[in-house]
């Protein structure tokens, strides 16, 4: 498999384990898992033919981590970015003192008065680092980052996670724990 198919087929994985399971006729557990071989036949059956071997060079040649093997190695998931409503039963973890918001300019107005809000996907995803919140910002334009007081958050009960992948998931963000959220 060329290295083009494999991404291919990388993003058409995270279509089918975070969205559209149905579209090749298969169905996730409760937090998001498929059995591997139930995977491996379906996207054969839709012109997406993979062995376990190319699955596994896939899944640790992606950029992001998005893809998650079980320890047994028999069921796989994607590791967050869901828009189905599963539970992927991540503990409450406590942050680091500060998290990262990666957006652009034309959103600050609505950051401003609504906070940081999920939209259709679980949480608010919040980057480990500025370097990383750069990139997701960059993906709509001059990327702003926004700084986030994620210790305050915690002591104010608010609840994190973080996924297999490093992202830190959190419910919304109000606007008073953006740090540099200038008026
Ligand atoms: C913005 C990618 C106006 C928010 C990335 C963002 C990430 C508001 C956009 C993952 C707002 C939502 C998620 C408000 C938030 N008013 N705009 N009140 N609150 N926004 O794609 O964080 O490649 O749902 O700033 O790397 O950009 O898919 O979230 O710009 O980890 O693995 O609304 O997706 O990962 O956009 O990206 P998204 P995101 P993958």
């Amino acid at each position: 498999m060329t290295r083009n198919s494999l991404h291919r087929t990388s993003r058409f994985l995270s279509l089918v384990l975070r969205h559209r399971p149905d579209n090749i006729g298969i169905r996730l557990d409760d937090a998001g898992w498929v059995a591997v071989n139930d995977l491996l036949d379906a996207l054969n059956r839709h012109g997406h033919a993979l062995t376990f071997g190319e699955l596994r060079r896939l899944i640790a040649g992606n950029d992001k981590r998005r893809f998650v093997l079980s320890a047994d190695r028999k069921r796989i998931r994607a590791a967050q970015g869901h828009s189905l409503p599963l539970n992927l039963d991540y503990p409450p973890a406590e942050p680091p003192a500060l998290l990262f918001h990666g957006t652009v300019e034309k959103f600050l107005d609505g950051i401003r008065a609504q906070g940081l809000r999920r939209g259709k996907r679980h949480h608010v995803h919040l980057s480990p680092d500025d370097e990383t919140a750069r990139k997701v910002g960059a993906r709509r334009g001059d990327p702003v980052v926004l700084k986030i007081d994620a210790a305050g958050m915690h002591a104010n009960g608010h609840v994190f996670h973080v996924s297999e992948n490093g992202v830190w998931l959190t419910s919304d963000v109000p606007a008073r724990f953006i740090v540099n959220l200038t008026p």
